[in-house]
């Protein structure tokens, strides 16, 4: 039944990122139908949001209003039902999330969710279900204290990172959640349900509370990875009555529901449309590039970098990256490193060498040689996550290891970028992901200067996916995964239910002289990293 079912079924991925809300539709055969996005600050600047967020004046507080969230899956909506896209035959519907953000919600919500109107706005309908309208979000840094009590709390951070994965992290959302309950009781008193951004938005299409899934709950230093389920002493130590507020975590291709009335009536979906559980950004791009060997990596560059891989064995590190439970595996994990520096400290150097052009940017980049004449930039525009340097600021060294002020322009733009991939193949290397190809995703994977960098400073081939949304894309790759698990009744291996999926391009190889180039120079940027002030 399933496969006569399937040929005529369309899969719609969602994507809620830090800057815009995008769709992309597949068929069956994972060819891409559709397209569209909602730019938050273009599209709904009544929002004031620069880049999606809110920057607070402490320089550390970060967050973005929930609601604008709500009317971004509106107009993104009306967008694909202006564009004729076939809504009636998709089978299921699944999305992604910016990691880590949480959703306040008031005693109350579930039942405005469940009466969701099909003549009104979301945005109006749901003005009032916000205990706290200002969600904060992965960018947040201004929870310090928190996670070292936490850390204290727990038996250290090797313990913390053994139990849930990661070390006390000032994102992870048990440690945003410890300090509202701190210095906003009466926001946590009134709150019936915090939810991720994932599972928020996967809540307003089954119009009902919808669970956060292992994955993405993997990044809130609360869910002991091994067991898949809420770890007792770090919800203790994190504020009272939690477990009630979170809902127990879902596998994530569980289907979470069916699409609510409203979006039947008003976009013609069919009533039977699925919900899969929505997961995190970094575990649906890994979904969409199908990376299920170990040591096949990717590195998405988007406003963080992230690099990641499929593991089998978890070995959480008290210091570094993170271990998530894997998005199409129950029974395997994923390792993640995340550069807070990533597109706009890239676009900064852009702007200050390159005179705002990515084409002078890759052509100043281009004359210089691999290991940029012995110098090394530390570009530390917003407090860093990997390694964790609180403090901004940009250092430069020459190929003596004296400190300069300044590079020239060209040196300027391969610092940024060659420091960027030290970074990650240094502490890649700590959580156990030593690649052996990389997939490139993200805005600047269609950057083919950069993709030469890459290759040349991990020494091994780099390919690219066609489609440069991989988060969106692993959303409705999960949606299908979902579905077929649905219809079949059982679980069906994720690299089964993707056969037939295009293959990735090759972009580049290593060059032999410059891999052993980065070989050598690795050392020296390790060195270096330890002389930049951390706080
Ligand atoms: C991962 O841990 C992160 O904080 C970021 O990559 C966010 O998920 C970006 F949305």
């Amino acid at each position: 039944m399933a496969d006569a079912q399937m040929k005529n079924a369309f899969f719609l991925g969602l994507d809620s990122s830090t800057q815009s809300l995008k769709a992309v539709l597949i068929d069956s055969s994972f060819r891409v139908q559709g397209e569209t996005a909602v730019n938050f600050d273009r599209d709904l600047p009544r929002f004031g949001t620069e880049g999606g967020v809110h920057r607070h004046a402490d320089g550390l507080t970060v967050t973005s209003p929930a609601l604008m969230w709500v009317a971004a899956l509106d107009l993104l909506l009306d967008r694909m039902r202006d564009g004729r896209w076939p809504l009636n035959r998709v089978a299921a519907v699944s999305g992604s999330g910016q990691q880590h953000g949480s959703v306040w919600l008031v005693r109350g919500a579930r039942q405005v969710l469940n009466r969701l109107d099909p003549g009104l706005p979301l945005e109006k309908q749901l003005e009032g279900i916000f205990a706290l309208r200002d969600s904060p979000v992965w960018m947040d840094s201004s929870t310090t204290a928190e996670c070292r009590e936490r850390e204290e709390k727990m038996g250290g951070a090797q313990r913390v990172a053994d139990i849930t994965g990661s070390r006390a992290y000032e994102r992870f959302t048990g440690n945003q959640i410890a300090k509202i309950f701190k210095r906003q009781p009466d926001v946590y008193g009134k709150t019936e349900r915090i939810a991720l951004v994932s599972s928020f938005m996967a809540s307003l299409l089954t119009g009902d509370y919808a669970p956060i899934d292992m994955s993405d709950g993997s990044g809130m230093n609360l869910l002991d990875i091994r067991r898949r389920a809420w770890d007792r002493l770090a919800m203790d130590v994190t504020s009272p009555n939690l477990a009630e507020k979170l809902g127990e975590p879902s596998p994530s291709h569980a289907v979470v529901g069916r699409i609510h009335g409203r979006y039947a009536k008003a976009y013609s979906f069919s009533p039977n449309c699925f919900v899969i559980a929505f997961s995190g950004d970094n575990p649906c791009s890994l979904a969409g590039l199908r990376l299920q060997k170990v040591n096949d990596a990717a590195i998405s560059m988007g406003t963080s970098d992230t690099m990641f891989a499929s593991i089998g064995t978890p070995r959480p590190s008290g210091e570094e990256g993170h271990i998530f439970v894997n998005p199409v595996d129950p029974e395997a994990y994923m390792a993640m490193l995340c550069i807070k520096n990533g597109s706009l400290t890239r676009e900064y150097v852009r702007d200050m060498a390159a005179s705002g052009s990515w084409d002078e940017f890759n052509r100043k980049l281009e004359s210089t040689p691999p290991g940029n004449n012995g110098n090394i930039g530390f570009y530390i525009r917003e407090p860093e996550i990997t390694p964790p340097i609180l403090k901004t600021g940009i250092y430069r060294f020459d190929g003596a290891g004296r400190s300069v002020e300044a590079f020239d322009p060209a040196a300027e733009t391969r610092a940024v970028v060659e420091g960027q991939f030290l970074a990650m193949r240094l502490h890649a290397r700590k959580i156990g992901i030593s690649a052996e190809k990389i997939l490139a995703t993200g805005g600047a994977s269609s950057n083919r200067s950069i993709l030469k960098v890459m290759a040349d400073v991990f020494g091994v081939p780099v390919y690219v996916a066609e489609q440069a949304n991989s988060a969106a894309l692993g959303a409705a790759c999960r949606a299908f995964h979902g579905w077929l698990c649905a219809m079949k009744g059982s679980f069906v291996p994720f690299a089964a239910a993707m056969e037939g999926a295009p293959e990735f391009q090759m972009a580049f190889r290593p060059e032999p002289a410059a891999q052993r180039t980065y070989d050598a120079m690795l050392e020296r940027y390790e060195e270096l990293e330890k002389r930049i002030p951390k706080k």
